[in-house]
């Protein structure tokens, strides 16, 4: 950790404000280029307590960059994780306000929600599977607050991991019911089919996406807590979206998702 308590409370402030006004700031490591993995999630934290206090609930969490594609997309090696918040929900079929973001992105994802607690160090696909209610399809919204979407990884840790909004829909299904790494994905942008995948994008199987965001709670001391949402991270590349664009993703045996930037 290189950063102190005050450091970490305005930087967390900064990019609240940068959400809030759709005003995006310089990637933190610009004047801070030693931050590193502990500041940038005591800052997203941080953020998180402010919203907290501000009223916001909770709805969820999320693992970022699990796919191979957002990998590459990316440049980078390893997974993040964040937060989900109340106001970013979005009903299927949801029309959602494009002004409300600085340069809104979807990708399509699985998302879990778990019956009983999962703890690491040690979680592994079979216990978050034990563990899990019922899977059902997801479209991630993401915006970066970041200026021309120059980040890197610590940065985009402490901007929550560009965490904007969320829409679930289609069909849940138990675990047992399918087979979740080669439950295949048509994405269709404006009635074009644009992206196609399969489960096995992300991580080999999207359990192990849960099981590894416990194992990094862990490292400060938490737990996924039984009730949870969680977004296991895009099948696919993130697509840019413009006013009026529709998206619809097509999930086998989950149904689908879909949405509108109105
Ligand atoms: O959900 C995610 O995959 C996190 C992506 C963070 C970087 C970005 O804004 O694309
Ligand atoms: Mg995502």
């Amino acid at each position: 950790m290189t950063l102190d308590e005050a450091t970490v409370n305005a930087l967390a402030g900064r990019l609240e404000r940068a959400e809030r006004e759709r005003k995006p700031v310089a990637k933190l490591t610009d004047e801070y280029p030693a931050l590193d993995w502990d500041d940038a999630y005591a800052i997203q934290n941080t953020l998180r307590a402010h919203k907290i206090a501000a009223g916001v609930r909770i709805a969820g969490l999320k693992a970022g960059l699990t796919s191979k594609a957002k990998m590459k997309q990316m440049n980078v090696a390893e997974p993040v994780f964040g937060f989900l918040c109340d106001y970013g929900a979005y009903g299927d079929g949801g029309e959602v306000p494009f002004e409300r973001y600085i340069a809104p992105r979807i990708e399509a994802e699985i998302a879990f929600v778990t019956a009983r607690e999962l703890r690491g160090p040690g979680c592994h696909i079979a216990q978050v599977l034990a563990a899990t209610e019922f899977v059902l399809p997801a479209v991630e919204i993401l915006d970066s607050r970041y200026e021309n979407f120059r980040f890197d990884l610590v940065s985009v840790v402490a901007d929550n991991t560009s965490a904007a909004g969320f829409v679930t829909g289609g069909r849940p299904r138990r675990v047992s019911e399918i087979d979740l790494p080669t439950l295949g994905l048509v994405v269709e942008h404006n009635g074009r089919v644009v992206e196609t995948a399969a489960g096995a994008a992300v991580l080999g199987h999207p359990a192990e996406s849960v099981a590894m965001l416990a194992n990094s709670l862990a490292r400060r001391g938490e737990a996924i807590p039984a009730g949870s949402f969680i977004m296991t991270g895009g099948i696919t590349a993130a697509l840019a979206m413009a006013r009026g664009d529709c998206v619809t993703a097509r999930f086998q045996d989950l149904g689908s998702v879909s949405l509108r930037f109105v």
